[in-house]
């Protein structure tokens, strides 16, 4: 019974069916199957299942965050670092499935026309992997290792780049490494990147918040204490 409403709404729109997919999918959402194969650690080592990437677009201008801009974000989906937002969430799997030894992430990201605030058609795509993290919702920190990948190419098996599809699109964003018989450097795909640690500046301010602190406690005291002669 399900049907019939959809069936009443391509009337009304005059649409062909061939653009209604799957259900829960409007006719205005972007659908993008993403999979990017064969992703490394900082030792060009193969990532473990359950390591955490994501991809996000950014909203606003060309440029992503990366290093300390990463501070603090919560890795999950909707999340926003900057103007930068996170549209999908994925773990590493074994792709082709148990025993095809190749390993990396796979999965759909869909969103409607005003999910996100500023994205658009044409807006940056960027896929980040986190070699460390296995638990969404992690908030990055520093010492983080990640790598960041985007590409302006439409590489092979893949219908578009790195780049915002048209509303009511369906689409393939593949990446595969040369170790899979991909096109994409293995360098390319290797986590070279640490979140930083506090810079000294930040560690100052923090110290003077301290001190601050510090010289309010004896004086809340005093109030106590007059609040008991009194
Ligand atoms: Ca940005």
């Amino acid at each position: 019974m399900l049907a019939l409403p959809v069936m009443k709404k391509i009337c009304v729109l005059g649409v062909p069916l061939g653009l209604v997919i799957a259900s829960g999918v409007a006719l205005a959402d972007v659908t993008v199957t993403f999979q990017l194969a064969e992703p490394t650690d900082s030792f060009g080592q193969e990532l473990t299942v359950g390591a955490l990437g994501f991809l996000a677009a950014s909203t606003q201008d060309d440029v992503f965050g990366e290093g300390a801009d990463l501070m603090n974000s919560g890795l999950s989906v909707g999340n926003f670092y900057g103007d930068d937002v996170i549209l999908g969430v994925f773990e590493v799997e074994e792709l082709g499935g148990a025993g095809s030894g190749i390993f990396g992430f796979n999965g759909l990201v869909t969103y409607g026309p005003s999910d996100y605030a500023n994205l658009d058609e044409d807006d940056r795509f960027q896929f980040y992997w986190f070699p460390d993290v296995t638990t969404i919702g992690t908030t990055l920190l520093g010492g983080e290792s990640y790598g960041s990948y985007r590409s302006d190419s439409i590489t092979s098996g893949s219908t578009i780049a790195f780049f915002a599809p048209a509303d009511g699109t369906t689409n393939n964003l593949f990446v595969n490494s040369e170790s899979v018989g991909g096109d994409v450097q293995n360098a390319l795909l290797q986590a070279n990147q640490v979140v930083p640690e506090p810079t000294s500046a930040s560690l100052l301010v923090m110290a003077a918040a301290g001190a601050l602190a510090a010289r309010r406690r004896p004086r809340s005291r005093d109030c106590l204490a007059a609040l008991r002669l009194g």
